[in-house]
């Protein structure tokens, strides 16, 4: 008989092959993941049994062998007629749960007729101002069969009373309504920012929200806590899944807080990751949060074992997809959804092969449902529970994950819990940093991207994209208002909106107020503003972090070379150049912006990082009182044909035409014409290496330098 080889034996052999190179992965987690796992690695560790706790393995005994996830497909553009046809047509294709996207006006609580939501309105998602277009929205398609996810965080109250009253009106009584509302603030504050009242008032709506909910609607889930959007902002999984699970927690207890018992509300608590392309990471991260998720409920004193169970929706990263050759989309997004799948999810999104540009099309986001059809129907992946389990490299990395998650959960606890973190600020610093490393790796080449930095195409193909006409919907949904209102009683409106207000004022349940005002016939703006009479609206200040992108570069001869043409315009012009980084129009998603701030600040620009939600004459203000050679744009939530062009025209009444304007973001091909038309002088979609793009925004302010490629030869 042959000796059996040791792990010693292993070790010389791999250095051997590889002539001693470390074969160590050092993650963006700072895990040190190792080339080979055995059983040395998972000595004493039992990740238990399917449907018992901690739930490692998954919150039910037969998972996906009894029931297949949820192929939920997060949708919603232009009226609520166009986006009832879009769901009719994909649930008869094979979707099974819906999910709406509204868009950013109705999520910033106004209505389409309000001056500061021009560019946004019906772009990033569907238009919804009054229980009328909600009742539309689900038209033909019945409340009390199908499972509705909401995404809304702001405007959390209206949207639910609409949902509530849309029910009522189908003859669905609250008992049945079954579905999700995200309801989750902390991350708004944190990296997705479509938030509308300050903080406190923020967190009692979410504890009015399930009080009323565990009340009256136990099938419905009364928060979806999401890392989703930490992980789209660019923090690591680690950071994710700690952050997510601590603000799980936060919310555990501030219902507690205000008089609830633990166990009548925790089962409907839920939660939203992504899944980017760490394939075993992903795996690991969704097993580890269950796992610590069991642990926090038993902490908090959960009996119910429900409870303690973590049931998540999760959507491919809408990060990890490129401009560049789309439909390499595809591919990672079939990979991404097996991990999903792989990690023991209960519900899935996946991503168009047109994310990085658009809203799916009918066609892209067939492709995309077809890819879990695929996994459902065709490969028998399903038939097996936890497949992963037992996995030396899974079970070790789950807990490693497990760990230092807990950790950082800790030095929340210590400082307070997740409120206080998010107000001082330390999370979001420490995505927007990981965010600046991530970018200079890409930008560098060392974490590759088909496509963008590595087996680059020459020439791209253009593919068909959805765009929509954002004035004709604003036109049809301020007549729908007008309709809506000509057919209410004013008196029992006012009343219904002014008992809002004092309960605001107060201490009675604001949605149980806000569904009387849904009957009445109350908008979306008219309540969100009876509410915000007595909260106020909350606005931040961007602070972009300094050192990462730049200290990631400083040995780059290109970097170096565009240092010296910032000192160079500096001399010549006796001030340093200065960048306006405005974000205009009602999208949060500042990461593109922050980063242009944080690489612009390090190469030596003077940069003012402009506020969030400014209306083009705000930002062209904010450029000529700050005196700016160069305004960039930021925009990713399809605002910028409107918003771009306006920007111009109030800098040019101004007399200030000279200003130069550049453009960034998810803006297609097919719009470059019209906004240079408009007078942009640069466009930078994404996947632009940020150091080229500084090279070019040099070059317009009358630097002379060589192109990139030959400063770095
Ligand atoms: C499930 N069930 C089973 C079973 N598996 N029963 C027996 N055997 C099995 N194997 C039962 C469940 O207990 C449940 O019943 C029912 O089937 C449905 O299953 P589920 O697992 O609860 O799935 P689902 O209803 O889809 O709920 C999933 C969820 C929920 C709990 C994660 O919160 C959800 O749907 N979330 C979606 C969130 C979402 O789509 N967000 C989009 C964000 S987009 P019962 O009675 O126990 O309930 C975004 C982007 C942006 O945020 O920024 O704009
Ligand atoms: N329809 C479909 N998908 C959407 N997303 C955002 N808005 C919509 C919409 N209206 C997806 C994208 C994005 C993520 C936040 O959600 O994938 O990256």
């Amino acid at each position: 008989m042959t000796e059996k080889p040791t792990l010693d034996a292993w070790q010389a052999a791999a250095a051997k092959e590889v002539k001693g190179r470390d074969l160590t992965w050092q993650t963006p987690e700072g895990i040190a993941v190792k080339p080979l796992y055995t059983a040395a690695d998972v000595e004493g560790i039992d990740p238990g049994l399917p449907g018992f706790a901690p739930f490692t393995r998954g919150v039910r005994a037969s998972m996906y062998a009894g029931r297949p996830w949820t192929i939920r497909q997060y949708a919603g553009f232009s009226t609520a007629e166009a986006s009832n046809a879009f769901y009719r047509r994909n649930l008869a294709a094979g979707q099974k749960g819906l999910s709406v996207a509204f868009d950013l006006a109705t999520h910033r609580g106004y209505d389409s007729d309000h001056p500061r939501v021009t560019g946004d309105v019906g772009k990033a998602g569907v238009a919804i101002d009054t229980i009328d277009d909600m009742k539309i929205l689900f038209d033909g398609i019945p409340l009390d069969k199908m499972s509705v996810s909401m995404t809304m965080n702001g405007a959390v109250i209206p949207i639910l009373a609409f949902f509530i009253v849309a029910g009522e009106e189908q003859g669905v009584p609250q008992a049945l309504l079954d579905g999700t509302i995200q309801n989750d603030i902390l991350k708004e504050f944190m990296v997705r920012n479509t938030y509308i009242y300050p903080p406190a008032p923020s967190m009692r709506i979410i504890s009015d929200i399930i009080a009323y909910t565990s009340t009256h609607m136990p099938k419905f889930n009364s928060i979806s806590i999401s890392g989703y959007h930490m992980q789209e902002a660019g923090a690591t999984q680690l950071q994710e899944l700690a952050f997510t699970i601590a603000d799980g927690r936060e919310y555990a207890k501030a219902a507690m807080a205000s008089g609830l018992d633990l166990d009548a509300f925790a089962g409907r608590l839920s939660f939203f990751f992504a899944i980017g392309m760490n394939f075993f990471m992903e795996v690991a991260k969704l097993r580890a949060a269950r796992k610590l998720w069991h642990r926090v409920m038993t902490d908090l004193g959960a009996k119910d074992e429900r409870s303690k169970m973590l049931r998540t929706h999760c959507q491919t990263s809408g990060v990890s997809l490129t401009e560049q050759d789309p439909y390499n989309n595809v591919i990672r997004t079939t990979v991404e959804a097996m991990a999903a799948m792989l990690g023991g999810t209960q519900s899935l999104h996946t991503n168009a092969l047109d994310e990085a540009i658009a809203l799916p099309t009918d066609f892209s986001a067939r492709i995309a449902r077809n890819t879990q059809i695929v996994l459902q129907e065709e490969t028998g992946m399903t038939k097996v529970v936890d497949p992963l389990g037992g996995s030396y490299y899974i079970e070790a990395l789950t807990e490693e994950l497990v760990d230092k998650a807990w950790e950082i959960i800790q030095r929340v606890e210590a400082e307070g819990g997740m409120a206080q973190a998010v107000a001082a600020g330390w999370p979001k610093a420490m995505i927007e940093e990981a965010s600046a490393g991530r970018a200079a790796r890409v930008d560098k080449g060392e974490d590759v991207i088909v496509g963008v930095n590595k087996y680059k195409l020459a020439e791209q193909d253009p593919i068909d994209i959805l765009d929509v006409d954002n004035v004709a919907v604003r036109e049809s949904q301020i007549a729908r208002i007008a309709r809506s209102k000509a057919g209410r009683d004013e008196a029992k409106c006012t009343a219904a909106l002014d008992a809002l207000r004092e309960g605001a004022r107060g201490t009675t349940n604001v949605l149980a107020l806000a569904v009387e005002c849904a009957r009445q016939r109350a908008t979306l703006g008219e309540i969100s503003s009876a509410m915000e009479d007595v909260f106020g609206r909350y606005d931040t200040v961007p602070t972009p972090v300094s050192g990462i992108y730049g200290g990631a570069h400083e040995f780059d001869a290109a970097w170096q070379g565009l240092k010296e043409g910032v000192v160079s315009l500096e001399t010549r012009n006796g001030r340093k150049p200065r960048m306006l980084v405005a974000k205009m129009g009602q999208d949060g998603h500042d990461r593109g912006a922050n980063l242009v701030s944080s690489a612009f600040g390090d190469l030596g620009f003077d940069v003012v990082p402009g506020p969030l939600f400014q209306t083009p004459s705000e930002a062209a203000k904010l450029a000529i009182e700050s005196d700016v050679d160069v305004v960039g744009a930021s925009s990713l939530a399809a605002g910028h044909k409107t918003l771009i062009p306006e920007l111009i025209g109030h800098l040019r009444e101004a007399g200030r035409g000279d200003i130069k304007v550049i453009a960034g973001g998810v803006i297609p091909a097919q719009d470059y014409q019209v906004l240079r038309d408009a007078g942009v002088q640069g466009i930078f979609g994404p996947g632009t290496n940020l150091v080229e793009a500084a090279g070019e925004v040099l070059r317009l302010l009358g630097h002379n330098m060589p192109p990139v490629e030959e400063v770095s030869e």
